[in-house]
């Protein structure tokens, strides 16, 4: 394995891993469109190593201690290595763990949710600049980045009323997107009215989350405005601050059993995007513990 997450435990041997109300860190180093230097599937291990620059302490959280015990599991190949998906999906049901992944591109995303156990009391939220609600994208291809949950929807038959998509502010996704969102095939918090309309969209966000049991979230980095963290994945402008995307998920953290970071493709000299996921990724782990 490459470097552990600092306040992170390696685990070395995970098919004997058996640990209880724990967090696990799990990078999937996968992007299934063309690759370039610099790409998202280089993010786990860079994330890892940026994460040397910080102590994992701040005015309201310290790692070290807290009484969670957090777990490094290195990386898995979602694509290939189905099996440790699944037997990773046991464990944390298992045992009662949460799940962190930093991706790889948004198609993990996919990989991971439809190995994930899935009911009615069961919902996913992505936060987002496009819906990633496409059939096919590029034309001719089926499983993308672009297509994420349009198939989880169709695949894992789950109901428009369990998906909830918070941003769409892209002004490069496709009309099918566009008329989807229209039509309610997802739940949908726009960025404009998340800024125009601040408490009474994240009461519905407050309203949707209370409906259910465990949920599910996926957050692209994208959905942030492009200033703030300039992904060159797929940057867009009009994009969440910051700061309005820890009030989102501080909503949402506490029902939270899976939370995925994707789609950090930086650049060496610009390295803003990997600051960004490992601040984040504190944040998320002071949400999802009670310390
Ligand atoms: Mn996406």
């Amino acid at each position: 394995m490459t470097r552990t997450f600092v306040g992170f435990y390696p685990v070395k041997d995970f098919s004997n891993f058996n640990e209880k109300d724990s967090i696990i860190l799990v990078g999937i180093p996968v992007e299934k469109a063309k690759t370039t230097p610099g790409g998202s599937r280089k993010a786990p291990k860079e994330i890892r190593e940026q994460s040397l620059e910080f102590s994992g302490i701040s005015s309201e959280f310290d790692i070290s201690k807290s009484k969670t015990s957090f777990y490094d599991i290195g990386d898995i190949d979602s694509m290939k290595e189905i099996d440790i998906v699944n037997q990773l999906w046991k464990k944390v049901s298992n045992n009662n763990n949460k799940l962190i992944a930093i991706g790889g591109d948004h198609s993990i995303t996919y990989d991971m949710l439809a190995a994930a156990p899935w009911d009615d009391k069961t919902a996913v939220i992505w936060l987002d600049a496009h819906a990633d609600l496409n059939d096919e994208y590029p034309p001719k291809v089926f499983y993308s980045h672009g297509t994420v949950f349009a198939n989880l929807k169709k695949n894992m038959k789950l109901d428009g009323d369990q998906m909830l998509l918070i941003g769409g502010h892209a002004f490069t996704q496709t009309s099918q997107e566009h008329e989807r969102l229209r039509n309610n095939y997802v739940e949908f918090i726009p960025t404009s009215k998340l800024f125009s309309e601040k408490e009474k969209s994240l009461k519905v966000l407050q309203n949707f989350v209370k409906k259910f049991d465990r949920i599910y979230l996926s957050i692209d980095l994208d959905s942030l405005d492009q200033t703030f963290v300039p992904t060159l994945a797929t940057a867009e402008p009009f994009g969440l601050t910051p700061q309005l995307m820890m009030d989102v998920i501080k909503i949402i953290l506490p029902k939270v059993i899976y939370v995925d970071i994707v789609e950090a493709k930086y650049s060496r000299k610009d390295r803003i995007v990997l600051n960004f996921a490992v601040g984040l990724i504190y944040f998320i782990i002071q949400n999802l513990t009670d310390h």
